[in-house]
């Protein structure tokens, strides 16, 4: 039979099959391709799966092509990575101007990892009931102004007082699978709970950047919500691990540098002080935001450092 994993819980592996869920495990080793992963199977996976003789759980026979992933840098193995979840229709980043605020250079890395994983992305502002004060203000209208001309839809919503989710959140997420993602505290548990109340997760309130590494969500799970479509909770990252992109691939994935991809002068260039360069002219005519060339910079550099 083929089911959806919904959890891991170490050894063994929650499948959703037929609108039941049956605990199953791995049986020997899996040969993985070329990554090196921490986790064999990920939330999201298709899996081929038998019912063990006379019991009530199953063996994993075998893992499906995923179509798409999302994959960080392990924090504990060197060279490892991560699988967060699979078979995506779409990423959804949470963001909040407080309590934790997102920085747009966070926000720009996880947007050039989903379009490197080709995985459309969504933002979604969170305890908009909190947004108070001309400097707050001034940080949702550079999202909108930013973001939304490059075609990522940015919606307005408080999850704690239920409002924006029915009339703007759930047409997007309707009949698709998507990850919700973000920092520690944005919301992302307390936007599931909303959705589909029987999810219960746990959430709390952050005590202060002294909690370091701790998170209320300790494991992805993906819930199905009664409109259809699934949600997938993840626990808060810190850092978004951008894999293997090359110096002049980056900006491949900044949308509004891809346009003009190829009318450079040269073919390598890096968009950073190239004679004849297309890209760094759109950016002084102001066709390119200065915040997002600023954070391509960045991102160059840093990756620069890891090479
Ligand atoms: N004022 C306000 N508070 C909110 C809102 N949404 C969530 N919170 C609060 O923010 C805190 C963190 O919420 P969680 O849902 O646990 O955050 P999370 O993103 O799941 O955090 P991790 O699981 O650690 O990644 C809790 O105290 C929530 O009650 C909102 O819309 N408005
Ligand atoms: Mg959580
Ligand atoms: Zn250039």
């Amino acid at each position: 039979m083929k089911g959806r994993v919904i959890k891991s819980t170490g050894s063994w592996y929650i499948v959703q099959v037929e609108g039941k869920v049956i605990s199953a495990r791995l049986k020997g080793k899996f040969k993985q391709d070329e990554l090196k992963l921490t986790n064999p199977i990920a939330v999201g996976d298709w899996v081929e799966l038998e019912k063990e003789a006379g019991q009530e759980t199953a063996v994993i026979s075998e893992i499906l092509p995923r179509e798409n992933y999302v994959i960080r840098k392990s924090t504990r193995k060197q060279h490892f990575s991560h699988i967060i979840a699979s078979n995506l229709d779409q990423a959804i980043l949470v963001i909040t101007m407080k309590k934790p605020r997102t920085s747009l250079g966070f926000i720009d890395r996880f947007l050039v990892s989903t379009e490197s994983f080709r995985i459309p992305a969504i933002l979604v502002v969170n305890k908009m009931d909190q947004l108070e004060g001309e400097d707050e203000a001034e940080w949702l209208q550079d999202i909108h102004e930013i973001y939304e001309p490059l075609g990522y839809s940015v919606l307005e919503v408080s999850a704690l007082m239920e409002q924006g989710l029915k009339e703007k959140f759930l047409p997007f997420i309707q009949g698709r699978s998507s990850l919700i993602a973000g920092h520690s505290g944005v919301g992302k548990s307390t936007l599931l709970n909303a959705l589909v109340p029987e999810a219960k997760q746990d959430t709390k309130e952050i005590s202060g950047y002294s909690a370091k590494g701790v998170h209320t969500t300790t494991f992805a799970e993906l819930f199905s919500i009664a409109e259809g479509g699934d949600l997938i909770d993840t626990p808060g990252i810190k850092e978004f691990g951008i894999l293997d992109v090359e110096e002049n691939e980056l900006s491949h994935f900044f949308p509004e540098m891809r346009k003009y991809l190829g009318q450079c002068k040269y073919n390598n260039c890096t968009h950073i002080n190239e004679p004849g360069c297309v890209v760094l002219q759109k950016l002084e005519q102001g066709f390119i935001h200065p915040y997002r060339y600023q954070n391509y910079v960045n991102i160059l550099h840093e990756e620069d450092s890891h090479r």
